[in-house]
């Protein structure tokens, strides 16, 4: 995944506290272990999930199928407000308690780093609720999770637009950045959530925290707000069905990552497709990501969408590999640490028993790999593969 996602005949691959130390140079070692000629690769990264939360909208579901749109069920009421009610009802342990099981999920297919987002809880208590749940889950499961300050998600009923704002960006962003809840803050600029102008001024002061800048753009229409989010810095753009050429360019000259959501496509029944042929002519880098969240995308699998990057979006298999490894970590600022197997990386790794990466962007369900290790530790193991090697 370094630059390319093609395989590469090492007899090798060294580790020592955590990190990968060596690649292709055999030696004395504390341990071994045969891989028996299964295929390498880095941990996973899904780099975009809202996976905290409580309820679910099979109601809203059966509504769309029945006609209904999102942006009608959301200007109703429903939609995320739904989500909303469930979690205030929800205490920090039920909230942990049911994401616990998506994240095991996620980490028993080979995702060993998640982002997570708030945005489900709306007022200054309860989006405080979430990102403490999402640093507790952090913390006792052996993954790496990343946190995402999403207060800018929907605008509450018993605020006006700017009555919200102001609570965001005086009151929440600062109790956020005192407690280091957050990496990272984001904003859903949609016709139907917030506007440019408030995401200027989210991310101005999100910046004055240290935070990382993410925007959800471009989703159901087109604001140009993935151009003006890449130049302010934003390290990623997500969704981006509507983005145009202009969106595209400004992208590409900031730096900004490209992260596309298939599953929510997919599940939204959308029919514009992002603009893959203008992001690689201009060369954005391009992540995919579940979305996984009870609305738009209840799809417990990265390995699904990695495979709906390749089936509806196009994506060559090595564009939709590198979509959730090297581009991934890009879209959390941590290509340093993750993405890819070099030496100095974090040893985040799964073993695959396939014949070629590309095998998982081809079969739908069905795919684990026989070993997870995070930092070095193996995580998840196959028994039946494990008895195997130790004969
Ligand atoms: N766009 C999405 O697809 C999710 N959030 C957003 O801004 C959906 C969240 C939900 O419907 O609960
Ligand atoms: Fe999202």
């Amino acid at each position: 995944m370094n630059g390319d996602a093609s395989p590469a005949r090492q007899a090798c691959l060294a580790v020592s506290g955590g990190r990968i130390a060596a690649i292709g140079e055999t030696g004395e070692a504390r341990e071994t272990v045969d891989a028996n000629g299964a295929c390498l690769l880095p941990g996973f990264i899904d780099c975009h999930t809202h996976a905290v939360y409580a309820g679910d909208r099979s109601d809203e579901h059966a509504a769309r199928l029945g006609g209904a749109s999102y942006e009608e069920i959301a200007r109703g009421g429903g939609g995320i407000l739904t989500t909303v009610r469930a979690v205030a009802d929800a205490s920090e342990r039920q909230l942990i308690d049911g994401a616990r099981p998506r994240l095991a999920t996620l980490l028993a297919e080979g995702v060993t780093t998640i982002e997570i987002k708030s945005g489900y809880g709306l007022d200054l208590a309860n989006e405080l609720k979430m990102l403490r749940t999402i640093r507790e889950l952090g913390a006792t499961l052996p993954m790496n999770v990343v946190s995402t300050f999403l207060g800018a998600h929907t605008i509450p009923g018993n605020h006006s637009h700017e009555s919200y704002m102001d609570l965001v960006v005086d009151e929440m962003l600062p109790a956020v950045a005192a407690e280091d809840l957050a990496d990272a803050v984001d904003i859903f600029v949609e016709n139907i959530a917030f506007t440019i102008a408030d995401m200027e001024r989210l991310f101005a002061a999100a910046t004055g925290h240290g935070l990382k800048l993410r925007a959800h753009t471009e989703q159901l229409s087109n604001m140009g707000g993935g151009a003006r989010a890449a130049e302010l810095g934003a390290s990623s753009c997500d969704h981006l069905e509507h983005l145009d050429e202009d969106g595209v360019r400004a992208m590409a000259s900031a730096g900004s990552v490209a992260v596309l959501l298939p599953g929510a496509f997919y599940f939204l029944g959308e029919t514009r497709l992002p603009p893959v042929a203008e992001l690689r002519k201009h060369q954005v880098p391009i992540a995919v990501a579940s979305d996984l969240n009870p609305g738009s995308s209840p799809i417990n699998s990265l390995l699904a969408c990695l495979h709906m990057a390749a089936t509806l979006f196009r994506l060559t298999p090595g564009e939709a590999l590198l979509g959730v490894t090297r581009y991934a970590a890009q879209a959390l600022g941590l290509d340093n640490e993750i993405g890819s197997l070099e030496v100095g990386k974090r040893a985040d790794f799964c073993l695959w028993e396939i014949s070629a990466p590309e095998l998982l962007c081809y079969q739908l369900g069905g795919l684990r790999p026989l070993a997870v290790y995070k930092d070095g530790q193996r995580v998840i193991h196959e028994q039946i593969f494990m008895d195997n090697l130790n004969g």
